[in-house]
């Protein structure tokens, strides 16, 4: 198969609901899309970068810049004989996971077409229903937040995750906690703490948390193993594990009881695929986590949820939550069991609707 052309765009596409994190707050998300034409199909990625290095290092200004200036040359005119020898092609480009992912899940989404296979299939996915959950944000007061959370649970969300920071935590986990004693329940602190909060962190074990997701710093292994040893509750990394040997010296270290993993931040659905082999191998359980996605990227995370290990409920949720309309037909949607029913068509299985994008388009250019 030979690599022929890229259109890159940014979209814009403004959020239903602000999103608020201890890292900042989020109303209007810049997209960027590749599609990527090998032999003649296009295929279609999603760059999950954030508008500001807050989450990450990568932004979707950097990943246009990296995109254009590197990868793309690197790429352009090759022949390859699957999508899973993009990422040694593009090794020389250190780090910058995002920008490399959004090509390299648009080639696999191209394979898959080109091969008459649902991505899901051609990635080796067994699940043809993924368990969703849903990430909530840091909301103003509690009765606000519990209203939110009784929403999703009325919607079938198997899995309720309370976004949390310094003055909103314990307090805000209690109440929640009290109102629904039963339910699946986890917090993402994004990196808000360090070890000196450990007592506060400890108070947390008293709400049989399925988990504390990222709680120390981003690029902090060690400090994360440290706090396990002295935490009831798992930790699950999502920040911390950008490679595949990070995740093996997470697992193996014990900085962690389970893995986020992310499409963009660990370099598309290769890095995905062997996150995901060793985890199993370590009995570390495994579920996509999201990055606020237009139907593109949530695509891609559902072909990549039907993988055996990714046996927790994700964050991969409808498009409804996000959007007023989004630029896949059909929508995301959730069965009232808060699950989502993996497409059968070939590749991602969604398809892109170009007059939404094209009306959505901020800034295009094509590459023959
Ligand atoms: O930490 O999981 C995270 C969104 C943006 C950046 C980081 C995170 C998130 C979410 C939202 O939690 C998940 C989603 O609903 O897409
Ligand atoms: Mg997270």
């Amino acid at each position: 198969m030979q690599i022929r052309q890229l259109t890159l765009r940014e979209i814009h596409l403004k959020l239903l609901h602000p999103f608020e994190t201890s890292m900042d707050r989020v109303t209007e998300r810049r997209i960027l899309l590749a599609e990527l034409d090998l032999d003649g199909m296009i295929g279609w990625g999603e760059c999950t970068a954030g508008e500001d290095p807050f989450y990450s290092p990568e932004t979707t200004d950097t990943c246009w810049h990296i995109l254009t200036t590197y990868l793309w040359p690197m790429l352009r005119g090759k022949s390859i004989a699957s999508a899973a020898e993009i990422w040694d092609l593009l090794a020389r480009v250190r780090g910058h996971n995002m920008a490399k992912a959004a090509l390299e899940a648009a080639a696999w989404d191209a394979e898959a077409k080109l091969k008459n296979l649902p991505l899901w299939k051609l990635l080796g996915g067994t699940r043809e229903e993924i368990p969703c959950g849903v990430s909530i944000g840091i909301k103003d007061t509690l009765e606000e937040l519990a209203a939110t959370v009784k929403k999703e649970l009325d919607a079938g969300y198997q899995r309720i995750k309370l976004k949390i920071k310094p003055g909103k935590d314990v307090a805000v986990v209690h109440h929640i906690r009290n109102l629904h004693p039963r339910i699946k329940l986890s917090v993402d602190a994004n990196s808000a703490y360090t070890l000196d909060d450990l007592q506060l962190l400890q108070q947390l074990d008293a709400f049989y948390l399925m988990m504390i997701e990222q709680p120390l710093g981003w690029d902090d292994l060690y400090n994360h193993v440290q706090l396990q040893k002295q935490l009831q509750t798992p930790i699950c990394l999502d920040e911390c594990i950008h490679t595949y040997e990070q995740a093996e010296a997470a697992a193996s270290l014990g900085a962690c009881k389970i893995i986020n993993v992310k499409l963009g931040r660990v370099g598309g659905h290769l890095q995905v695929k062997r996150i995901h082999d060793l985890c199993q191998k370590y009995s570390i359980p495994n579920w996509c986590g999201g990055m606020l996605e237009s139907g593109v990227g949530r695509a891609h995370n559902i072909a990549l949820s039907t993988l055996s290990n990714f046996s927790l409920p994700g964050d991969v949720s409808a498009s409804a939550r996000y959007w007023h309309e989004d630029i896949i037909s059909p929508e995301v949607t959730v069965t009232p069991q808060g699950t989502i029913k993996v497409p059968h068509a070939p590749g991602i299985g969604f398809q892109p609707r170009p007059d939404r994008i094209d009306s959505l388009t901020v800034r295009k250019l094509h590459f023959a």
